[in-house]
Formats: C-alpha cells, sequence, structure tokens
C-alpha cells in the first residue's frame, strides 16, 4: 500500500471524503458527485482544436525596451509602509502601468489583420508584454510604484484572466510587503509600491543573484493573470557582472552586454481560429499550447552578429518543460542557473528548464559561419499539463533561430574561467527540519495534504536562521518545478544521494529508466548547486539548505506549474524574531521539525 492508499483509507475512516468509498454501487454515485467538486469529465483534449498554423522564423525578434526612471512619484512613497526604507533610501524611482492591448504575435494572418497589426488581446507592462526590462544595480535601491490600469472586470477584452493583480519579484531579496504576496492584490485604479533594496542576502556577496524576472501572483490567478501577459525581466548588474563588455575595471568580468545581451522570455500559448489566446481556467492539470512564443512572437529569428552573445532565457510557464538543444548539436557555455552565477562556466549539450527556471548562456557564434543559421531546438515531449514524459523528440520543435550576420565590430567580452564561490552552507545555524510532500488529493494539488491558506501560517522561521527542507514528490506521473521566495536553495542531496557542493558539472542528475530515458548521451544541465526552482520529477525527493536574513514578514512557497499552485499547491510561511520559531499543523502524535543536533545524516559539504 502506497502512501497515497493509506491517505484514502484515514479519510474514509474518519468520514471525510466520498471519493473513498468502495463499494460498486456507491463508487457511481461518487462519480455522480464528482462532477460538482471537480472540471467535468470529457473536456475536449485542449490541444484537439489546435493554433492556427504561423510559418516559422519570418518575424524578427526586437531588442526588449529598458525601463527609464521618474525624477520623483507624486505622492511620495511612505517610508513607514516599508522595512529597511531608510538603510536602503532608494536613489531611484520608477512608474510602471498595467494596461490591455491588441498584441502581434506573428505577422500573418489571423495573428494579425489585412493592415498588418496584431489582433490578440493581451495584458502587459507599459503597453507591452513581455514588460520592460529593469536594469538594476547592486548598492543602488529603487522604488518601483506599479499602477493597475487595467480595465474592471466585465470591460475587459482578455475574458480568462482577473484584472486584478500583484506582482512579484521572482527571488529578489525583497521584504514581504514589496515581494508580490499573493494576498497583496490590487484592483483597477490602484497602485502598490515596491521597495527593491538590491542588496544581497546578509550582505554577502556571494548570494548576489543576476537575471531576475517580475511576474503577477494573484491569488488564484497567477497562472491566467501571466498568461495573459503579466511578466517582464529585472537584471541586477554589479562592478563584476557590470553589464560593460569594455569596462576598464579590472574586476569586471566583460561578459558580452548591451545590444549583445538578450533575454529571451518563453511562453507556450493556444490561440483561436481567430488569433485570440486561450486558456481554460477548469483544466486543473496545468495548461499547454502548441504556439512556443519568444518575448511573446511565434518562433523568431534573431540577428546575431558573428561574435559572443550573452542569451538568458527564462521558461515563463504556465505548464510546460523544455529539454533545449542548439541544432548544431554544439554544447551550450552556461555561466548561471535561475539567476546564480555557476562556480565556473558549465558545458553542457542540453539545458533542462522546468518553469520559472533560468540560464544565461554564452554562444560564441564565431563558431559558424556568416549566412548560417542555428536553431533553438525543445526536444522534450509534454502531452498535458501535469509534466514531461521524459521523452526526447526527434529533432523536436525549432523555437527560435539565430541568423549569422558579419560584425560591426571588436568584441572585447570575455567569458572568465571563475565566477563567484558559493554562499557557505553551515550547519549549526540550521533550528528546524520540515518536510514538504507535494501530491494530488481529491482534484486539489495538495502540500502536506493541504490545500493553501493565506490566513494558516505553515511554517515559522526565525530571522538569522537556517533551515532543511526535504521536498517530495508523491505522485508519479507529474513533476513540480518548487519555488520559494526570498532566499535560495542549495541542494544538499538528490533522491538520497549527496549533491556534491561546488558542483561544476552539474548534470544528468534525475535521469533514470522509469521516466524515460535511460543515461542520456550528452550532458544534461539541471539548475546548477544554487537555484530558486527545485524541479521534482515523478518520485524525486529533494533535500535543500536555505537560510533567511534581513526582513520579517509573510511569504509563500509554491509549485511553479502556475496551474498547480493556483489549485492549490502554495504554503505561506512566515519570517519570525529569532528565538519564536514554530511549526505549522501537525498529524496527531507527529514531532515537531525542530532540532537541537545536527541531522546525522547530513556532512556539511563545506567539510570533509
Ligand atoms: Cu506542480
Amino acid at each position: 500500500m502506497n502512501r497515497r492508499d493509506v491517505l484514502r483509507l484515514s479519510l474514509a475512516a474518519g468520514g471525510a471524503s466520498v471519493l473513498a468509498r468502495s463499494t460498486q454501487a456507491q463508487d457511481g454515485r461518487d462519480k455522480e458527485l464528482l462532477k460538482y467538486l471537480c472540471p467535468p469529465d470529457g473536456f475536449p483534449d485542449q490541444l484537439s482544436k489546435p493554433s492556427p498554423k504561423a510559418e516559422p522564423f519570418v518575424q524578427k525578434l526586437e531588442p526588449l525596451p529598458v525601463k527609464t526612471p521618474v525624477t520623483k512619484l507624486d505622492p511620495p512613497p511612505d517610508p513607514s509602509a516599508h522595512q529597511l526604507y531608510d538603510e536602503f533610501l532608494p536613489k531611484k524611482f520608477y512608474e510602471i502601468r498595467e494596461t490591455e492591448f491588441q498584441w502581434q504575435y506573428h505577422p500573418h494572418q489571423p495573428y494579425s489583420n489585412s493592415k498588418g497589426q496584431g489582433v490578440s488581446w493581451s495584458w502587459g507592462f507599459d503597453g507591452i508584454t513581455p514588460g520592460p526590462t529593469y536594469h538594476a544595480r547592486y548598492g543602488e535601491p529603487i522604488l518601483v510604484r506599479r499602477y493597475n490600469a487595467l480595465p474592471p472586470v466585465g470591460q475587459s477584452k482578455v475574458t480568462f484572466a482577473l484584472p486584478s493583480t500583484t506582482s512579484h519579484l521572482h527571488n529578489g531579496h525583497t521584504a514581504s510587503e514589496s515581494d508580490g504576496n499573493p494576498q497583496d492584490w490590487i484592483d483597477p485604479g490602484e497602485f502598490w509600491d515596491h521597495h527593491y533594496g538590491n542588496f544581497p542576502s546578509g550582505f554577502d556577496p556571494r548570494e548576489k543573484l543576476t537575471t531576475l524576472w517580475y511576474h503577477d501572483h494573484r491569488l488564484d490567478f497567477t497562472a491566467s493573470n501571466v498568461y495573459a501577459g503579466l511578466a517582464g525581466f529585472y537584471l541586477l548588474f554589479d562592478e563584476q557582472d557590470s553589464g560593460n563588455e569594455n569596462d576598464p575595471n579590472p574586476a569586471a568580468w566583460r561578459l558580452p552586454s548591451g545590444k549583445y545581451d538578450v533575454p529571451l522570455l518563453l511562453h507556450d500559448v493556444l490561440f483561436d481560429e481567430t488569433g485570440q489566446v486561450v486558456f481554460n481556467p477548469f483544466v486543473t492539470d496545468g495548461w499547454l499550447g502548441d504556439m512556443v512564443t519568444v518575448n511573446r512572437k511565434i518562433r523568431p529569428r534573431l540577428e546575431v552578429e558573428r561574435r559572443k552573445y550573452r542569451i538568458r532565457i527564462l521558461n515563463g510557464g504556465p505548464s510546460r518543460f523544455y529539454q533545449l538543444f542548439l541544432s548544431s548539436g554544439k554544447p551550450f557555455t552556461i555561466v548561471t542557473g535561475d539567476g546564480n552565477f555557476q562556480p565556473e562556466p558549465v558545458r553542457a549539450e542540453s539545458i533542462y528548464l522546468s518553469v520559472a527556471q533560468r540560464v544565461d548562456i554564452i554562444i560564441d557564434f564565431t563558431e559558424y559561419k556568416v549566412g548560417d543559421s542555428i536553431v533553438l531546438i525543445n526536444r522534450l515531449l509534454q502531452t498535458n499539463g501535469k509534466g514531461p514524459t521524459g521523452i526526447l523528440l526527434d529533432p523536436g520543435d525549432g523555437i527560435l533561430r539565430f541568423d549569422v550576420v558579419p560584425s560591426t565590430g571588436p568584441d572585447n567580452s570575455r567569458v572568465p574561467d571563475f565566477f563567484r564561490p558559493l554562499p557557505t552552507i553551515n550547519l549549526d545555524e540550521v533550528k528546524f527540519q520540515r518536510t514538504w510532500e507535494f501530491d494530488y488529493d481529491g482534484g486539489l494539488w495538495t502540500v502536506n495534504g493541504r490545500v493553501f491558506d493565506p490566513n494558516r501560517i505553515d511554517a515559522g522561521i526565525e530571522q538569522g536562521s537556517a533551515e532543511i527542507w526535504t521536498f517530495r514528490n508523491a505522485g508519479n506521473d507529474w513533476a513540480h518545478p518548487i519555488h520559494s521566495h526570498f532566499t535560495e536553495f542549495l541542494i544538499l542531496e538528490i533522491n538520497g544521494k549527496p549533491y556534491p557542493y561546488n558542483a561544476v558539472q552539474d548534470v544528468n542528475e534525475t535521469f533514470k529508466p522509469a521516466f524515460g530515458v535511460n543515461e542520456p548521451p550528452f550532458k544534461v544541465f539541471m539548475g546548477g548547486p544554487r537555484r530558486d526552482v527545485a524541479t521534482i520529477l515523478p518520485g524525486d525527493e529533494m533535500k535543500v539548505y536555505m537560510r533567511w536574513k534581513d526582513f520579517l514578514g509573510k511569504h509563500v512557497m509554491h509549485c511553479h506549474n502556475v496551474v498547480h499552485e493556483d489549485h492549490s499547491m502554495m504554503i505561506r510561511w512566515d519570517i519570525v524574531e529569532p528565538g519564536k520559531g514554530f511549526t505549522g499543523p501537525r498529524k496527531a502524535g507527529e514531532q515537531s521539525p525542530s532540532i537541537q543536533i545536527r541531522p546525522p545524516s547530513i556532512v556539511s559539504p563545506n567539510e570533509d
């Protein structure tokens, strides 16, 4: 009997579930009842009506605009509304508006009209999707005032999403009140101030991040609102990753910069025959589109000079996982995973990207000739929203074509051999060990058997402490990309095997025969030793180390298959004062997860 059977029996014994009784007559009646609880059976396969055809690689990808600051905000921000405001006084102010508009996904009909204008109703920031890119710097705090300028319910042309919004800076080291917590939504006509301190956790330079993104996080409507277009990039620079490949400062790494630093946001989208975006909120498995878009353009092409580029790839979801390759078969040079610089560049032929994961890669197009075309392809087969199959398609779907053109000047960019060390793991800081089991119960996605309640605190975490969390996927045919706000995961163990700290070649870590392939004949980068998305494939268990510094307040941890998050795979955790940590609800007889002694199963990777 597996754990889920146990759960069913225990529910039945308590009379709590109409789904768990066993007689056949009962089963029939329960099925009848089920239609009132769950989406009705017999939904057409969501991809049974494919999107209208769109010729690939016909539209040229243009650079995303960079957000510019304003001189002042009226009314001025309220310092008392923010933690550490005086310590991190904003040096720049921004205003951004969430708006509705018609977007051009593709220049041909039906995606555009006869005049060549895009017809797809969309949401975004300042009239575009993805929204403008923030270029932020460590040591330069900013304040972003975000207006909800969407039409009210009933007037919006995007009918599947809710014009009630909150904007999360994915993995910013951000105080609760500026984090875009799912509860902190605003309605049309309202605004919210986000204070971004742009300092590394605990002022530890090893905690610095680079490629972040912002996206809607509205309670119960994250999937629909992000899918409608509410997402964009937030890039952090410092004196090493300075954003200037000609930087005379000897500390600067001089990675490809400016127009040679290209963020790419992937979303898979389904369209109807008139070119409008289709989304069904009653499909709770997850949502797939058959048109992979890059910066909300269907299969574009990017002209690249024959020189080095930094390409930042983000999987914006809602539910698709990718396994990326280059059509040339050449390996990627990977420099970051989930916004964390790898200690050293990693070479791998393939990149595994679950929802919300990012990689920064360097492609040196001098390895190709002018006139060459190289296609970024996805080979991972996924047939429903629950998770990928593990089967690799041959040759796979082309997402983006790089067309090599002559270089226009010298390439002074470099790729250093070493970036920065990872933050240390100090097990003496550990106050609690907690286990989170991700499952599917009674038609909903659950964490430890419960659905999200924004008023229930599932973990009280002491400010300044560390904890060890275990993520367990109780299912055998779905995958969960687990994301916790505010702080990063340092991986300790995957499926009982110690994870090599400072792993330079983080490859093939969870591939197993049961998941479709034996040992793949190439290296796969799965995210690196430090990440903010812990992907647990069927049956996986991952043990991670995390530490919380600087702020107090409420945050969340959730599945970043955002359809799972909305239905309702999320927990609330709060950072509380030192010495006041606590556990969430416990089953009768269950021990407190707090520990006084070092867990015997784990040896600190810093020690030898
Ligand atoms: Cu999930």
